[in-house]
């Protein structure tokens, strides 16, 4: 099988999955974090790799793939995951879900919400918007939570759609735990609070989210953030 290399950095949103992922399949994956606080992403040599200066990036051999979700079904096929059922409809489900995530949760929980409060570069510009912002994005967020909660969770069901993990629960993962870094209260959902809890007891999590748990848990290390001006998800 020819060489695996995956451009990520330990703290992004987009990142997170796919690392996640490589660690429970045992996969053997050259890792190469990109310093997006530095701003490596838009240096001449990143940029040759991915013209979108964003991570994660897998190369397979001289096969190169960007977005995260078609990095981790790719992953999942070469892996023969069952995360990524063979079935048809089991299949078109996950894609489902997946692109929920990724097109709904991750505009109104991520991008509204999170990162203009966690990540410098994300914030409005001046105090007003920042806050006109958050309340713009909190609603729309907490509905999507809501539905995520009652009807793709549920009282019964482990995981999102599911009885086993799939693809959708690695994707939304980074999305969810980006927005309760930011402080969104998940009081009022105890099916996402439990799915949570299920997805954090997995082994690889501590060993993949370990910088990530680390960076907002610590106020120096935000401030270090802020200090840069730069860096995203
Ligand atoms: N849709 C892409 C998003 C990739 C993305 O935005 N990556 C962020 C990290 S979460 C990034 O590299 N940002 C660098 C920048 O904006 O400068 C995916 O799912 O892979």
């Amino acid at each position: 099988m020819s060489s695996l290399r995956l451009y990520h950095h330990p703290i992004s949103t987009s990142s997170r999955p796919v690392m996640m992922f490589v660690a429970e399949h045992h996969l053997r994956i050259d890792h190469r974090v990109v310093d997006l606080f530095s701003g490596e992403q838009h240096g001449p040599a990143f940029t040759a790799i991915n013209p979108n200066q964003a991570v994660p990036v897998l190369e397979h051999g001289s096969f190169r793939l960007t977005e995260s979700s078609a990095i981790l079904k790719y992953l999942a096929d070469l892996a023969k995951s069952d995360a990524y059922p063979a079935d048809m409809q089991k299949r078109a489900r996950v894609n489902e879900a997946m692109d929920w995530f990724n097109t709904g949760l991750s505009r109104e929980l991520a991008y509204g919400f999170a990162y203009p409060q966690l990540f410098p570069n994300h914030g409005r510009p001046g105090a007003q918007a920042q806050a006109d912002g958050l309340a713009w994005a909190r609603p729309r967020a907490e509905r999507l939570l809501s539905i995520l909660d009652a009807s793709m969770i549920g009282p019964d069901r482990r995981f999102v759609l599911s009885e086993r993990i799939t693809l959708a629960d690695y994707l939304g993962l980074g999305i969810v735990t980006v927005g309760e870094a930011a402080g969104m209260d998940f009081a009022p959902w105890p099916n996402l609070r439990r799915w949570l809890s299920t997805m954090k007891a997995r082994p690889a999590y501590a060993q993949t989210h370990a910088i990530f748990t680390d960076a907002f848990g610590h106020a120096q290390t935000r401030s270090a953030m802020a200090l840069t001006g730069e860096g995203a998800c």
